[in-house]
């Protein structure tokens, strides 16, 4: 087709996918139920899609994962891990609660685990491969979608990821040889690929739709190579029935494949490899080199230059200018699948005006592909239409530019001094002074990350002070009980640095960017975070800045009410800009500067209230770190001084501390360690405290708690358990140094398993002091 879209959101205009998904869990619906519920929102996509203007024969591409699309490829080809062999169906197959059960584990096995897609807050089920996984072509249920539509009249275009990303995502399975590398099993991947391929043609495919972004990462880049002789094997005719071969569309969304100093030259290896249509990003990635296309000979090109990662309406006129410069017969198409954004502007009521005339989500980035698709057929005599919505493109970006709130004198003012200074503490060591003399903590000070389960009665009061019928006293009300009652408890506990449990927040960006100017919240605005659960990004359309100080009243009445110290809770500026969707007229690291500063305000007003510990968490740090080695230093430069920024204005004796979450933090160690916190608690648990030895390694000075027990899970782990890890920890970390806290944020929780696990912390803690400490 001359236009289409690499992928639609998959979770519905109101969450039907969501709620379908989670009450077949809860076992208050039958599996019948949940496919008639699929196949409805399938069957409304198409609807939309097709009303919007993708009619062409496999322009629509069926993309419909129940829960994630690498664990959908991974029921395709009946990658089974032996540890789940079991769940096998007679014929090797994964049915549904198979799929589920991978997905989510049940009472004696961990799920699959679950890491980042690529630099997006999206996260997919890692295969898990070894010399000894078997692979067949089992689609049954990705084929009989595309036969269920094809009896509806159209004809969609079935996608998967494709073999060498599919292969570099997994991790090898327990027990594979050391030296075994999951991408060892090409060759025999590439064969169950075949038979899924031949499996979607007799369905009736015409296309299908290969992804292979992993070929844009810096360790993906290298297997070009094996690329090639994957779609050698895929495209060779001789392997399925005459004349049924599916035309093979290959996809390289989030940077450039291959080599970057030669864009293109990749995709001009896959069309000599016979792959028919490939396809790049036109936005993270580099324009291809033009012998480079014309070297695509037959094979079409498709380019994806309407942004499938952000919600800003495209500069139509400059991507019709760059179509044009291609001097190839393109195809257009998204950068990437529209996973990544919201369904439709429309449905925002809400949304200040004019932001929504800036605005495209997926329904309006279909009409925008469209749009180029036709401005690249017809040449220099554009039609009225075209014109028109190249025009309304033009005014959207002329008035985005000159409206209020855009850019501000004195937020640029403020941005424009800043200098080294600001970014600048003391020496650590009279910081670590000064602060244990104020605090006078014990050894191994004991402490959580911040919040405390949320329960459904605090869920009910937040939705009801929203709709109205609880009164603004009354939530207040409702909030200090609950903050006292945490209090209270982790006094009770025996915890030595207390947290207020963070009842009023929301999600911990969203309630930033509500508190701050330059910000903007949808209603409907959700995105699949991972399986059914979603995240509503707040749309940072304007410069930042913070009208008055927000969490000190909450952290001041709870330092109220104990001796103890009371921890200022904060999110950092790069977690805010990756969870949110982020201006792009200007760099990140000048939108990064604004936060940053409008968090140092917060910081100072929490510090003037007498707080001692303010933590500033960066879950998102290694989230926004570049695909691309080369990219990095700048990155981390950047992102690291806003950080300092919003940390450094404080007194020696006020003790910052910082939180991240997920367990590959050794590839930013030394951005960690440039942030400068004074004390950092990181994910450490589920890696049997492996953690603690690269610290060692690295020389990590400063305080530092690696997490004890995994909040994941519910599991309450002994305080034997707990006192290994504290042990294993001492042996790296000195004693000094130590903190004692869980791994993450206690918000997805239960209070029994929650109080139980802090219990067994303190004791372990306890006996650890007393034993090992005592004994020096
Ligand atoms: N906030 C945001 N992004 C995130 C996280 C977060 N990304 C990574 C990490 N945490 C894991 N992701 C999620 C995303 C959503 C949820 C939990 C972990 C979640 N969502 C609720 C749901 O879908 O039912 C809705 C929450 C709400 O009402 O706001 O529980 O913490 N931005
Ligand atoms: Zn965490």
């Amino acid at each position: 087709p001359n236009a289409t879209i690499l992928g639609y959101p998959r979770i519905g205009p109101r969450r039907e996918l969501k709620r379908a998904v989670e009450s077949y869990w809860a076992g208050r619906s039958t599996e019948a139920e949940l496919e008639s519920a699929a196949a409805s929102l399938q069957d409304a996509t198409v609807e939309r899609l097709r009303a919007l203007g993708l009619t062409e024969s496999s322009a629509i591409p069926a993309d419909f994962a129940l829960y994630d699309q690498v664990l959908d490829t991974t029921a395709a080809l009946g990658a089974l891990p032996a540890r789940f062999a079991d769940l096998a169906g007679p014929g090797g197959e994964i049915g549904l609660d198979a799929y589920f059960t991978l997905a989510r584990g049940d009472a004696e096995r961990a799920p699959l685990e679950m890491t980042k897609w690529f630099d997006t807050n999206y996260h997919y089920l890692v295969p898990e491969i070894g010399p000894e996984t078997s692979f067949a072509a089992l689609a049954d249920r990705l084929a009989g979608i595309v036969r269920r539509h094809r009896a509806r009249g159209a004809t969609l275009r079935p996608v998967l990821v494709g073999p060498v990303t599919y292969l570099l995502l997994a991790k090898a399975a327990d027990g594979a040889p050391e030296t075994f590398r999951p991408i060892d099993r090409l060759n025999d991947v590439v064969a169950a690929y075949r038979g899924v391929i031949a499996q979607l043609a007799d369905a009736g495919a015409d296309w299908v739709q290969l992804d292979e972004p992993a070929l844009t990462t810096e360790h993906g880049s290298a297997h070009v190579d094996d690329a090639v002789l994957a779609y050698r094997e895929l495209a060779d005719a001789a392997g399925y029935d005459a004349g049924t071969r599916p035309g093979l569309f290959v996809t390289t969304g989030y940077g450039t494949a291959g080599d970057p100093a030669a864009p293109g030259q990749a995709l001009a290896e896959l069309a000599a490899a016979g792959v028919d249509a490939v396809h790049a990003d036109l936005v993270r990635g580099a324009r291809p080199g033009t012998e480079a296309l014309q070297a695509l000979g037959d094979t079409r090109f498709v380019a994806g230059i309407v942004d499938g990662r952000n919600v800003w309406r495209n500069d139509l006129a400059a991507s019709a200018d760059l179509l044009t410069s291609l001097e190839a017969d393109a195809s257009v198409a998204t950068s990437t699948s529209l996973l990544h954004v919201p369904h439709d502007v429309a449905a925002e009521t809400n949304l200040p005006s004019p932001l929504p005339h800036w605005l495209a989500f997926a329904d309006q980035k279909v009409s925008e592909v469209l749009t180029l698709a036709a401005g690249v057929e017809q040449g220099p005599n554009r039609s009225a239409e075209v014109a028109a919505q190249i025009q309304e493109s033009e005014d959207a970006k002329a008035e985005r530019a000159a409206a209020e709130g855009v850019r501000r004198a004195e937020v640029r003012q403020r941005t424009a001094a800043i200098t080294t200074e600001d970014a600048t503490r003391a020496d650590a060591a009279d910081r670590a002074a000064a602060q244990a003399e104020r605090l006078s903590l014990p050894a191994l000070p004991t402490t959580t990350i911040g919040s405390f389960p949320q329960t459904g009665e605090v869920r009910k009061a937040r939705a009801a002070h929203r709709a109205g019928s609880l009164t603004n006293e009354e939530y207040d009300e409702f909030l200090r009980a609950e903050i006292k009652r945490v209090i209270d408890l982790q006094e009770e506990i025996g915890l030595d640095v207390l947290v207020h449990g963070e009842p009023e927040r929301n999600d911990m960006v969203q309630y930033f960017a509500e508190n701050f100017d330059g910000f903007a919240a949808t209603e409907h605005g959700w995105v699949q975070s991972y399986g059914s659960r979603c995240t509503r990004p707040s749309i940072l359309w304007g410069d930042v800045s913070r009208p008055e100080a927000f969490t000190v009243p909450w952290i001041e009445y709870a330092q109220s009410l104990t001796q103890k110290p009371v921890k200022g809770m904060l999110t950092g500026p790069v977690t805010i800009l990756a969870w949110s969707f982020v201006r792009n007229d200007q760099p990140l690291a000048e939108t990064a500067n604004q936060v940053a500063l409008a968090l140092r305000d917060e910081v100072a007003d929490l510090e003037a209230a007498g707080i001692a510990a303010i933590q500033v968490d960066e879950p998102a740090l290694r989230e926004l770190l570049p695909l691309r080695a080369a990219d990095q230093p700048a990155y981390l430069d950047w992102s690291v001084n806003a950080f300092r920024l919003a940390t450094s204005s404080v007194r020696v004796d006020t003790q910052i501390h910082t939180h991240l979450c997920y367990s590959e933090f050794g590839e930013v160690i030394s951005g960690i360690d440039g942030l400068n916190a004074d004390v950092t608690s990181i994910e450490a648990a589920r890696s049997k405290m492996e953690v603690a030895a690269d610290l060692q390694e690295f020389g990590f000075g400063r305080g530092v708690g690696p997490g004890v027990y995994d909040i994941h899970s519910p599991r309450v782990p002994s305080a034997g358990e707990v006192e290994e890890l504290l042990r294993i920890a001492l042996a790296s970390v000195g004693e000094r140094q130590l903190w004692v806290n869980p791994d993450c944020g206690l918000k997805t929780r239960g209070y029994e398993e929650t109080v139980a696990s802090l219990k067994n912390l303190v004791a372990a803690t306890a006996s650890v002091r007393s034993v090992d400490l005592a004994a020096q």
